[in-house]
């Protein structure tokens, strides 16, 4: 397979004015005819007429009217065409039934729908497919389905078929058609400028109850970014779809999103508290992307950051502005390290504009997508708050309507700031997590800091050069007072001090608040010093960062010198979560051990093998200790937070939930099944009653329960996918591989379903202990699966390999394990561009 490379970037060699399409529906035959305005593009290096497309049949095409043979190939055609504007027509035929890989039009449960980035569109007619194309696009579809739907702005319709039309120009990624028996969930917005836009959430008649908290969602979207961007709506409608099969999460086409269901359906009765927020976040998301993406998009794939770490960057500002910026700064960094930084240490590791691939839908992924958001939370911290609104209105000032580049982006900063920012760049171009160790001195009341950083090779980049780092310290004093609030420390060199005169006695410093930067931070801290900080730091961050390294730290002395849980830790923890000026929402946060995923990690930075079963055995010990340590608060604190009255997905009852939830896992630990099992016979809404269910299989007591949830839940898709996710993620580790094959038996595992897919097989590594058997049979699972679902849908499939990515942190035998596992997979016939590629660099 072709490997490509940003530096081989060329201009297109034609402009697409217009396009217009008519689809003439079928399951197995459908029609596609297309009318494409092109003229040369005067900036080409080229000449050559390449338009891409496969897995279709072309009936006829003309060239100004003339019918013509282009050369066909698997991916494309050429042909010769005049050295001046012409119009392209053709008539395809394509198969929307036969489509698995679900990319192009595919179908899902007897409706249409498309998804077409990054390359879907080359699955639907013959078009130059990049995004620097862009053209206006009219659509004609004929179906005698009763909802057909396009980009843009309704303009007629009748009896089995019905015209859109779009005036923003937009790439061929952007396109999205979708044909079905849906109905809609209506409501308006009235934008600043006074335009009406009619909004709608189409879905299938038994879902139509779940479209009141995304409708919601949207409009909120909707005012935020013009309250904070200035970015207002740009047509007359703004449709979002919820299709069952889907293989990302949502996709931003213009005017027309079209969502995965799990990340747009909501009641109170069939979500919980983190499907709420999520939704609100990615509906959101895919909103803020009518901007940032849509009215300006990327020149090409390699720029992918530059809509998707700016769009995940607003949609985290959003969720802060709705929910609390402490909470979610907590959980954005939580995932960070649970996802990109065994991406960016292992050996998928890339920079956040890669230079090369094989096949782009490997490269949607944590690097591009939060990391890319971090450096744009850097960047705003570095210039600050006022120029960095500045710089957005110059960025959709000058590149509205364009395909822009990293470049662009950065030279929009540069210039309304005056900042060289040549060596912020490097965030862009190079992978891997920095280091930063810290030592500091105290001497005749100055306080030095002395920081140094260093980054890891990765693949391909074995030098690394320094990065700007902005690092945001405070100093505390012996009684906890702030004696220097907040302040960002620019760290540009190898190795850096900073001083801080006139301190009346050595403070104890919280840095990287806010968790300013990505980065692993080293610093020698006492058990003692992170007790303090978790009581006093006035950082919300960095008081919980406290008391994770807190638990971490003993954790680590009982996986390596089978140490009792730390005495300090518990009393810690039991006089934080005591406190009642913390709000409840941040309680539950402290509540949560580090994930065993980040004990392997951090060990394994430190310098040691980690073994799954220790951290596994440790891991549960400390939450018994913790049980029995703090069960008369826990108990207080699991009576006094309940809810009465009607549900409400708001943020602080959502928090309350949260920390009842936290308390009853303890205590079904120390007192038993009887709390967890009266919450889930009365619970009225999804997040209780899987918040007990979870708690009584975490204590082995919830066989009747599963049972009883199983049966009532039965006809709802959504929820079972979580019954069958959380048997996954509570399987003893001895088990955990059983428990999955057990339910790849059950007659509602429809593998070929994404959701189900990775609810059953895609939760396995999510167990750490169990995925990471020592006889390598984890492995072996998830490889004969993967090979199964590469032949039907490349795409999640190699996806979820990235479950070896943290290869070479296991002992030899398990390494080994997953060498044949991969081997396995990489020697299976006919495998995918995307899975192959994904292996070899795996494989390393
Ligand atoms: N562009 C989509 C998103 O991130 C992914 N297909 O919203
Ligand atoms: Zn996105």
């Amino acid at each position: 397979p072709q490997t490509i490379y940003l530096k081989d970037y060329t201009p297109p060699a034609y402009l697409v004015e217009t396009v217009e399409l008519t689809f003439r529906l079928a399951p197995a035959a459908t029609r596609v005819v297309s009318r494409i305005s092109f003229r040369p593009n005067p900036d080409a290096t080229t000449k050559d007429f390449v338009l891409h497309g496969s897995d279709m049949s072309l009936l006829w095409a003309k060239i100004d009217g003339a019918e013509i043979t282009p050369s066909i190939s698997a991916t494309g055609l050429t042909c010769e065409v005049p050295n001046a504007p012409f119009i392209w027509e053709a008539e395809v035929e394509i198969a929307p039934d036969a489509n698995t890989a679900l990319e192009g039009l595919y179908m899902s449960n007897g409706m249409y729908c498309t998804q077409c980035e990054a390359e879907g569109f080359r699955r639907i007619t013959y078009y130059p497919d990049r995004p620097d194309v862009m053209a206006v696009f009219t659509v004609r579809i004929e179906s005698d389905l009763p909802v057909l739907l396009s980009n843009g702005n309704p303009t007629g319709s009748g009896e089995g078929w019905a015209e859109w039309h779009d005036p923003w120009p937009k790439p061929a990624y952007l396109f999205a058609l979708v044909a079905g028996d849906l109905i809609a969930h209506t409501g308006s917005f009235t934008t600043q400028s006074g335009r009406d836009v009619a909004l709608n959430i189409w879905v299938r008649e038994d879902d139509i109850g779940k479209c009141a908290f995304g409708m919601d969602a949207l409009k909120k979207s909707m005012r935020w970014d013009e309250e904070v961007y200035g970015r207002e709506y740009d047509l007359d409608i703004f449709n979002i779809v919820a299709v069952d099969d889907f293989n990302a999460g949502a996709m931003e086409n213009k005017g027309l999103n079209i969502f995965n269901s799990s990340a747009v359906l909501a009641s109170p009765e069939t979500a919980t508290d983190s499907d709420f927020e999520r939704i609100e976040a990615i509906i959101a998301h895919e909103y803020f992307h009518n901007w940032t993406g849509n009215r300006i998009t990327c020149r090409d794939w390699f720029q992918l950051c530059l809509k998707e770490g700016l769009t995940v960057f607003r949609d985290q500002q959003f969720t802060g502005d709705m929910r609390g910026h402490a909470v979610k700064r907590i959980v954005d960094a939580i995932d960070l390290r649970a996802f990109q930084f065994p991406e960016d240490n292992g050996t998928l590791s890339h920079p956040v504009r890669p230079e090369s691939f094989v096949e782009i839908n490997n490269f949607y992924t944590a690097t591009v997508y939060e990391k890319g958001a971090e450096v744009i939370g850097m960047l705003k911290r570095l210039v600050g708050d006022a120029a960095y609104q500045s710089a957005l209105d110059l960025y959709f000032d000058r590149h509205d309507g364009e395909a822009a580049t990293i470049e662009d982006w950065l030279a929009v900063f540069e210039d309304s700031t005056g900042r060289d920012l040549a060596q912020f760049k490097r965030w862009y171009q190079q992978a891997g997590t920095p280091r930063i160790t810290v030592t500091d001195s105290f001497v005749d009341g100055t306080y030095t800091l002395h920081l140094a950083q260093e980054t890891p090779s990765t693949p391909g980049q074995s030098v690394k050069h320094p990065f700007v780092i902005p690092v945001a310290v405070g100093l505390l004093g012996q009684n906890g007072q702030e004696v220097v609030p907040t302040t960002v420390l620019e760290l540009t060199q190898a190795e850096q001090s900073f001083h801080f005169e006139g301190l009346s006695g050595r403070p104890l410093p919280s840095i990287l608040r806010g968790f300013s930067a990505p980065v692993i931070l080293k610093q020698s801290q006492t058990g003692a010093e992170q007790a303090f900080l978790l009581a006093h730091d006035t950082d919300p961050f960095n008081a919980w960062e406290a008391g994770q390294n807190l638990a971490r730290a003993g954790l680590t002395a009982m996986i390596l010198d089978d140490a009792k849980p730390d005495r300090a830790f518990l009393d810690a923890l039991r006089l934080a979560i005591a406190d009642e000026e913390k709000d409840p929402a941040y309680r539950a946060m402290l509540l949560a051990l580090p994930s065993q995923e980040n004990l392997a990690q951090a060990l394994f930075d430190a310098g040691h093998t980690p073994d799954p079963d220790r951290i596994y055995a440790s891991h549960k010990a400390l939450r018994e200790a913790i049980a029995n340590h703090c069960q008369a608060i826990l108990s207080r604190l699991y009576d006094e937070h309940q809810l009465t009255g009607p549900f409400s997905p708001d943020a602080s009852a959502a928090g309350k939930r949260a920390l009842t939830n936290a308390a009853l896992r303890y205590l079904s630990l120390s007192d038993g099944p009887s709390r967890a099992q009266a919450q889930f016979d009365t619970a009225d809404n999804m997040t209780q009653q899987l918040a007990a269910l979870s708690a009584l299989l975490s204590i082995d007591a919830g066989r009747d329960a599963l049972s009883a949830f199983e049966a009532h839940w039965s006809k709802d898709r959504l929820v079972m996918n979580k019954w069958f996710a959380l048997q996954v993620a509570s399987a003893e580790p001895e088990n955990a591989v059983a428990v999955t094959e057990a339910l790849t038996q059950h007659p509602a595992f429809n593998w070929k379903n994404p959701n189900r897919f990775r609810s059953v097989v895609g939760a396995l590594p999510r167990n750490q202990a169990g995925f990471h058997r020592a006889d390598g049979a984890g492995y072996r699972l998830l490889a004969d699966w993967l090979i199964r679902l590469d032949a039907m849908n490349p795409m999640v499939a190699a996806r979820m390999t990235t479950a070896f990515q943290t290869m070479s942190r296991w002992d030899a035998g398990r390494q080994a394990h997953m060498r044949d596992a991969l081997r396995q997979i990489a020697t299976a016939p006919g495998l995918s561009r995307d899975t192959a590629e994904m292996v070899d660099r795996l494989l390393g």
